[in-house]
C-alpha cells in the first residue's frame, strides 16, 4: 500500500475544523430540512451506545479507524433510509485526515503516517428503488423513456411482450416461493432497464383516504404524456399506453391495457371513489395481519419439501390433525390481500395471463417486494426451502435460461431470501408513511434489539364443536375468522364478497354496510397465449390447499347474534361477466365455501 494518501499535491489536507466536524454537524449530502435532526441524532446515538462523542475531536481521532470501517461498511450511521449513507467522497476526507495526523485547524502541521489505507473495494452500490410519489417529472420522465425506448410497451415483438408471458408462463404462486420469485422477476426487468422500478406504495396511511393525493393509483400512470429526456420531444404516456397481451386487453376493445373506470375517472367518480378507495381499510388490516405473522411459510407442502415442522408444538407419536391447520403465515395472508388489489386496479391486473402486460403490475410488486423485505428483515431466522429453484432466472434474476435442464443452474428461494442489497438494490422511505404494524421491526431498531429465534407459531384449526359453541364462557374472547380451504387455481377471476348472515344489503361497502366483512379475490391463471393451450393445472398450480382467511373481529356481536351454526353469506361475482356467479357453476369450483370458526386471541 503506498502513501497516496498523503498530501504532496495538495496544498493543505482536510482538517478537523473546517473539513471533518461539519461532515458530521452538517452533512451536505442528507436533504436541508433533515441534516441537523440527523447529526444530533448520530450524536445522541454514538453516546448512547459507546459512551463516546462523535463531535468532539479526541474521541473521532481515537476511533478513527473503526468508525471509518462502520460508516464506509454501511454499518453506521444506523438508518432506515440509504440517502444517510455516507458517500465515498466525506469518507475520503477522513481518511486523508487521518493519515495527515488529524490537523485540528488549518494552522495545524500535517503530520503524515498511514492510518487507514486506501480501500481496494468498491463503494456498494445500490439500485435505490423510491416511492413513485416522491419522484419529480424529469425523475419520472427517465423511467418512462426506459420502457419505451428499450422495454418497447407500446409494440408487439418488443422486450415487454416477451417480459409479459415470461410472467405469465412461469410466475409461481399459491406457495412460498410466489414473493421471491417475483423478486426475481423485478430484479431481471431492473437490469434490463438499469434504473429501480418507482413503488406504488398502497400500504401508505393515505391510501385509505379518499381525500388523500395518495388514495388510488398514483396519477402517474393515467397521464397522456411525457416529455422525452433524450430528444425533449413530446409522447404517449407509457405508464399509461401498454400494449396488452398480444395486443388485445381483457376488455377485448382495448389494444391497450385497461383499468378500472372508477380509476380512471379519480375523484370525479365521486361516491363509487370514495366507496372504492375505502376498500383499502380492509386491504390494510389483512396487510397488517400478515405482517404480524412469525413464520414466512409451513412447509405445507410437506409431501414435497419435509414435515411441516413449524406448526408443531411439540412432536409426539400421536400428533392430531389439528396440528395441520390451515396456515396463518407470511406467505399465504400476505398473497390473500395481493389477489385483492390486483382485483381491484381491474380488467389487465386481474387476471394472471394480463397482469403483467399493464405497467402497474411493476411499481405495485416493488412494493409488495418491499413489505416481504420489511417482514424478512423483522423475522430474520425465517426458514425458507433455500433450494427451491425459481425458473427461468439465473444469478440473482440477471439473466434467463428458457430451457435448460440442469436445476441447480437456477436462481433459488435461498438466492432470493437475501437481504436486498446482497442483491444490489435497496427502498427509500415512502412518502405517505406505512400504515403502522407493532410487530414490525424497522431496520434500524434490529440493530439495537437482538431478535428472539422464532419456533413458530402453532395456529390450529380447533374442532368445530369446540369452537362453535356459543354457549362457552370463552366465546367471547375469541376472535372470529372467515376461512375457506381448498383453495386453489382457476382459470377466470372472482370477487368473493363476504356478509354476515342478517345481512339485508349486498354492498360491499364498508363504511356504509356494517354486515359486510371483507373481500376475498381469486386471480384466473387465465388461458395464456392460445385459448385452450394452456390453463390451471399445467403443473405450476398446486393442489388446491391454500386457504384464505378474513378476520370477522369487527362484527363479531353480529355473528353471534346469528346463532352459531348461522356461517356468512357469500356473493361471488366473475370479473369477465360482472355478473355474480350461480350456485350451480360455483359448486364446480374448489375453495368457495366459508366456514367461520372462533380463535382464542
Ligand atoms: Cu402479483
Amino acid at each position: 500500500m503506498s502513501l497516496e494518501a498523503v498530501p504532496t499535491t495538495r496544498p493543505q489536507p482536510p482538517n478537523w475544523t473546517d473539513d471533518v466536524l461539519p461532515l458530521i454537524t452538517d452533512p451536505y449530502w442528507i436533504p436541508e430540512a433533515k441534516r441537523s435532526g440527523n447529526s444530533s441524532d448520530w450524536i445522541t446515538e454514538m453516546k448512547y451506545y459507546g459512551n463516546w462523542d462523535l463531535s468532539k475531536y479526541e474521541d473521532v481521532t481515537k476511533r478513527v479507524v473503526s468508525i471509518y470501517q462502520h460508516l464506509r461498511s454501511k454499518t453506521m450511521p444506523i438508518t432506515d433510509d440509504p440517502d444517510d449513507y455516507w458517500p465515498e467522497e466525506a469518507l475520503g476526507k477522513i481518511r486523508l485526515w487521518a493519515n495527515a495526523g488529524f490537523p485540528l485547524d488549518s494552522s495545524s502541521a500535517p503530520a503524515p503516517k498511514l492510518i487507514i489505507p486506501q480501500s481496494v473495494e468498491p463503494p456498494p452500490t445500490y439500485r435505490i428503488r423510491r416511492d413513485i410519489m416522491s419522484l419529480s417529472k424529469e425523475e419520472l420522465a427517465v423511467y418512462q423513456s426506459k420502457l419505451d425506448d428499450i422495454l418497447q410497451v407500446g409494440h408487439l415483438d418488443s422486450k415487454w411482450q416477451e417480459l409479459g408471458f415470461l410472467h405469465a408462463e412461469w410466475c409461481l404462486h399459491y406457495q412460498e416461493a410466489t414473493f421471491l420469485w417475483h423478486r426475481a422477476y423485478l430484479r431481471y426487468v431492473e437490469e434490463q432497464i438499469d434504473f429501480p422500478i418507482p413503488y406504488w406504495n398502497c400500504f401508505s396511511t393515505g391510501s385509505a383516504n379518499p381525500d388523500s393525493p395518495f388514495a388510488g393509483v398514483p396519477p402517474v400512470f393515467f397521464e397522456e404524456t411525457y416529455v422525452s429526456p433524450k430528444d425533449g420531444s413530446v409522447r404517449p404516456n407509457p405508464l399509461k399506453y401498454a400494449l396488452a397481451l398480444n395486443g388485445v386487453s381483457k376488455d377485448p376493445k382495448s389494444r391497450l391495457v385497461t383499468r378500472d373506470p372508477v380509476l380512471v375517472q379519480g375523484k370525479s367518480a365521486g361516491a363509487g371513489w370514495a366507496a372504492k378507495i375505502a376498500l383499502f381499510t380492509f386491504y390494510h388490516e389483512q396487510m397488517s395481519h400478515s405482517l404480524s405473522q412469525k413464520n414466512f411459510t409451513s412447509s405445507n407442502t410437506a409431501e414435497k419439501f419435509g414435515f411441516p415442522w413449524q406448526n408443531i408444538p411439540s412432536f409426539g407419536e400421536n400428533n392430531p390433525d389439528s396440528n395441520y391447520p390451515f396456515r396463518f403465515d407470511f406467505d399465504e395472508l400476505f398473497e390473500q390481500v395481493h389477489d385483492n388489489i390486483h382485483g381491484w386496479v381491474g380488467p389487465d391486473m386481474a387476471d394472471n395471463s394480463y397482469t403483467a402486460f399493464d405497467p402497474i403490475f411493476l411499481s405495485y410488486h416493488a412494493n409488495m417486494d418491499r413489505l416481504t423485505s420489511i417482514f424478512l428483515d423483522s423475522n430474520p431466522t425465517t426458514q425458507l426451502t433455500s433450494r427451491y429453484p425459481l425458473q427461468p432466472f439465473l444469478d440473482n434474476g440477471t439473466r434467463l435460461a428458457y430451457d435448460d435442464p440442469r436445476r441447480w443452474i437456477y436462481t433459488t428461494i435461498g438466492d432470493m431470501a437475501k437481504d436486498t442489497r446482497a442483491l444490489g438494490y435497496t427502498f427509500a422511505p415512502p412518502l405517505s408513511p406505512d400504515v403502522k404494524s407493532s410487530s414490525l421491526k424497522s431496520s434500524a431498531a434490529l440493530f439495537s434489539a437482538p431478535s428472539q429465534p422464532n419456533g413458530g407459531r402453532a395456529i390450529s384449526l380447533p374442532l368445530l364443536s369446540e369452537t362453535n359453541d356459543a354457549s362457552n364462557a370463552d366465546v367471547k374472547k375469541r376472535i372470529p375468522y372467515v376461512i375457506f380451504t381448498g383453495v386453489g387455481c382457476t382459470t377466470s377471476s372472482y370477487r368473493v364478497d363476504v356478509f354476515t348472515p342478517q345481512a339485508t344489503s349486498m354492498v360491499p361497502n364498508p363504511t356504509t354496510n356494517p354486515d359486510f366483512i371483507g373481500q376475498v379475490t381469486r386471480i384466473g391463471m387465465g388461458r395464456g397465449r392460445v385459448n385452450g393451450r394452456r390453463g390451471p393445472g399445467n403443473g405450476r398450480c398446486r393442489k388446491p390447499e391454500a386457504t384464505r382467511v378474513l378476520s370477522a373481529e369487527r362484527v363479531a356481536e353480529r355473528l353471534l347474534e346469528g346463532g352459531p351454526e348461522a356461517g356468512v353469506k357469500l356473493v361471488v361475482t366473475g370479473f369477465e361477466s360482472g355478473q355474480e356467479v350461480g350456485e350451480e357453476e360455483l359448486k364446480t369450483l374448489s375453495g368457495f365455501e366459508a366456514k367461520v370458526v372462533w380463535l382464542s386471541s
